[in-house]
């Protein structure tokens, strides 16, 4: 059977949510107003939102079969989440926008429009060129914004005014091509396609004036810089280095200071043998780092409620093991005649690259 070719859409509009419930019906409203004429589709990429977004979408496409919904569970992650309503969409473009309304659907026809007279391959709804503006935003979230975006211009390849926009729009075909070596870490999807596309995509920029929250809270949190710093890490050193293993050796590093504080503190202050002393130092550097690997090395997969502790448990196991594999080779380094520095330095390399390989499949599998 052959479709009519109308029906067949043009541009995907790709629409992350979490819990934007009150926005989604007057989003859609207002696509429609700006997309007369134009075949295109959203698709809203919900991480199980608590407040029920995917069910009302999935009545509002129950009337409406340009909307669709792709409803993820046990994860979040703005990035991913944008990356696979992406990767599900066969239209010849893909936008990505917010649900919450402050991206002006109209100018979507404009971005539309510079990429069908191939203007550009990429197109950036900005704030931060002539016209566009931020909004009422206060002065410490505009200066954590321009800090953020200086950061990243070491990683755009082209200066790009706002490569933190949530508002773009591009060829589909182009976007499958850097799909695999996206880092998908974050919140600013836009940041990591600019960083990884060599050549840079010729990129133009059109005027966003940020409008405010329509409805709902916002999302943007303190794991928001972290996870910034983990994207801006991952495209600086990531071809040599896993990110998240120089997490995971930052977090151990502060372990190291914990144990010798707890340490200290009872063989000095409370005059604890120190056998004891040592293994309730040994004991809460494990549950500090586990707790602090969870919430930073694992930001897009941590383990709660009674995973948490399941997770905890294997964690201590690993780091068991990784512990008689570091004496083990710091011995052995030891009897060659290294130095004991030496031996010792790399027994912890040893013992670290073991707990976090294996954790890395265990305790935190995907
Ligand atoms: N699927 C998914 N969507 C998310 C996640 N976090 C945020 N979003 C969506 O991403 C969009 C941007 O999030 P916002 O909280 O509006 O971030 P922001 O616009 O930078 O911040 P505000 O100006 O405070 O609104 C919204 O549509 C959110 O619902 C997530 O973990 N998963
Ligand atoms: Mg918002």
């Amino acid at each position: 059977m052959t479709r009519r070719a109308s029906t067949v859409p043009e541009l995907s509009i790709v629409i992350p949510t979490f819990n934007e419930r009150d926005n989604v019906s007057e989003l859609i409203a207002r696509l429609e107003q700006a997309l007369g004429g134009i075949a295109w589709e959203a698709i809203f990429v919900d991480d199980d939102s608590p407040d029920q977004t995917a069910q009302v979408l999935r009545s509002l496409a129950q009337r409406d079969p340009r909307v669709r919904c792709m409803r993820r569970l046990r994860r979040r992650g703005l990035s991913s989440a944008c990356i696979e309503g992406m990767l599900a969409s066969s239209a010849t473009y893909v936008a990505v926008m917010d649900a919450d309304l402050q991206h002006d659907p109209a100018l979507l026809l404009s971005m539309l429009t510079t990429l069908r007279r191939g203007q550009a391959e990429l197109v950036i709804g900005s704030r931060y060129v002539t016209g566009g503006e931020v909004g009422d935003w206060q002065e410490q979230r505009l200066a954590i914004s321009k800090l953020a975006t200086r950061l990243a211009g070491l990683v755009t390849h082209q200066p790009i005014a706002d490569p933190m926009s949530g508002y773009f729009m591009l060829r589909r075909e182009r976007f499958e091509q850097l799909a695999p070596r996206l880092s998908s870490m974050g919140f600013k999807i836009l940041l990591d396609i600019v960083a990884t596309a060599k050549p840079p995509l010729k990129t133009l920029e059109l005027p966003l004036v940020f409008g405010k929250r329509h409805a709902g809270e916002s999302k943007l949190t303190t794991n928001v810089a972290w996870e910034f710093a983990l994207l801006l890490a991952d495209k600086l050193v990531g071809r040599w280095v896993p990110v998240r293993f120089l997490s995971f050796a930052f977090v151990g590093a502060l372990g190291v200071a914990v144990h010798f504080f707890v340490l200290t503190a009872l063989l000095k202050g409370l005059g604890v043998a120190f056998l004891a002393a040592q293994a309730i130092a040994t004991g809460t550097a494990i549950v500090y780092n586990y707790t602090l690997n969870n919430v930073l090395t694992y930001v897009d997969r941590p383990r709660r409620g009674s995973r948490w502790f399941t997770g905890l448990l294997s964690f201590a196991a690993i780091c068991s093991v990784g512990a008689i594999a570091n004496v083990g080779v710091a011995s052995f380094m030891f009897e060659r005649a290294s130095a004991w520095q030496v031996a010792a330095l790399a027994g912890i390399l040893v013992g670290a690259v073991w707990n976090f390989a294996v954790s890395n499949v265990y305790t935190w599998r995907r």
